[in-house]
């Protein structure tokens, strides 16, 4: 075993997982969805999470249905790196030499991203063991493995070393946790001074408790979307103080616009984010905060 520049002290430790756990696992190692791997096949980045911007509404003008099908994977794929991109531009500045956590990595896109932003080491991290294996096989084939790498861990508790990272991130992750124990996590890997980013589906307190569509959004994806009060509160617990909060709803509602209208594409769950986002139930929301 080479002595890699990484804060990974524990030699691979099968995940201490609950029952629950184990069926999020389940759904992501079985995971194969056309929405998530035609739009990473386009450039080999493979994001799970939601588009923001505007839409060039003209693909849906295109006479030629392959052409057709090919040019709304390609938007929808620019939407959704648009916002990995997002969310990259608040980690930083940042270094080669930083070291960033990714939790909850999915197939690997978000750590890519900021790996080809930063030049930074990146450690991502998902219970998924099939995500963690075609992550850590993508970072390979890119020539980036020394630098970025995907572990087949517990978010919560990830063995890496304690304040061993610039920067860490949750890309629409924290739904399958408990905040507490998941700031408590970040606040102990990061060092003084770093950054703690999220994007995230939270329903909205104003609105009251979790609506109709929110309920069948936690159905669909087996999570539980918190409150947004949560993540204040929680924050401030752990000593992560927010800089930065922006509200991305009506920007991620052309994105789904456009994804409705994919029938090669759609999952099914499309309207429901619709009418969730636009009955003021739930809330597309960004966070950047500090370790102080
Ligand atoms: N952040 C990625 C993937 C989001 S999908 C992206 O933006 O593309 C949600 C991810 O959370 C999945 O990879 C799933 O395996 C991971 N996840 C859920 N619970 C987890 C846990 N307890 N520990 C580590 N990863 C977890
Ligand atoms: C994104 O993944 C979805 C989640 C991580 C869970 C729910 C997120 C919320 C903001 C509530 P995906 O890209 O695999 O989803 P899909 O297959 O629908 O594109
Ligand atoms: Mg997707």
């Amino acid at each position: 075993m080479t002595i890699a520049p990484h804060a990974d002290t524990k030699a691979a430790p099968v995940p201490t997982q609950s029952t629950y756990q184990n069926r999020v696992a389940d759904y992501w190692n079985a995971e194969e969805n056309p929405v998530n791997l035609e739009l990473g096949k386009i450039d080999d980045l493979y994001h799970h999470h939601y588009g923001v911007g505007d839409v060039d509404w003209t693909v849906l003008d295109e006479p030629d249905p392959d052409l057709r099908r090919a040019r709304i994977t390609t938007e929808l794929h620019r939407l959704e790196h648009a916002q990995a991109e997002l969310l990259a531009g608040h980690l930083g500045p940042l270094t080669a030499a930083d070291r960033v956590f990714d939790a909850g990595c999915g197939r690997g896109g978000g750590s890519v991203v900021a790996h080809l932003r930063y030049g930074c080491h990146a450690d991502g991290v998902t219970i998924s063991a099939k995500q963690a294996a075609f992550a850590n096989e993508q970072a390979h084939k890119r020539g980036i493995d020394a630098q970025v790498r995907y572990h087949h861990r517990n978010m919560l508790d990830t063995g890496f070393t304690t304040g061993a990272y610039a920067a860490s991130w949750n890309n629409e992750s924290t739904m399958y946790v408990e905040l507490e124990l998941l700031f408590a996590e970040h606040s102990r890997l990061l060092r003084r001074g770093g950054r703690y980013v999220v994007i995230t589906g939270c329903y909205n307190d104003t609105y009251g408790r979790a609506s109709r569509e929110v309920s069948q959004i936690n159905a669909h994806y087996i999570c539980d979307i918190h409150p947004r009060s949560e993540y204040f509160r929680a924050m401030a617990r752990h000593r992560l103080v927010p800089v930065h909060v922006q509200d991305l709803t009506a920007d991620t509602i052309p994105y789904w616009e456009l994804r409705r209208q994919a029938d090669h594409l759609v999952t099914g769950i499309e309207d429901t984010f619709l009418t969730a986002y636009k009955n003021g139930s739930f809330q597309y929301l960004l966070i950047a905060a500090d370790r102080v």
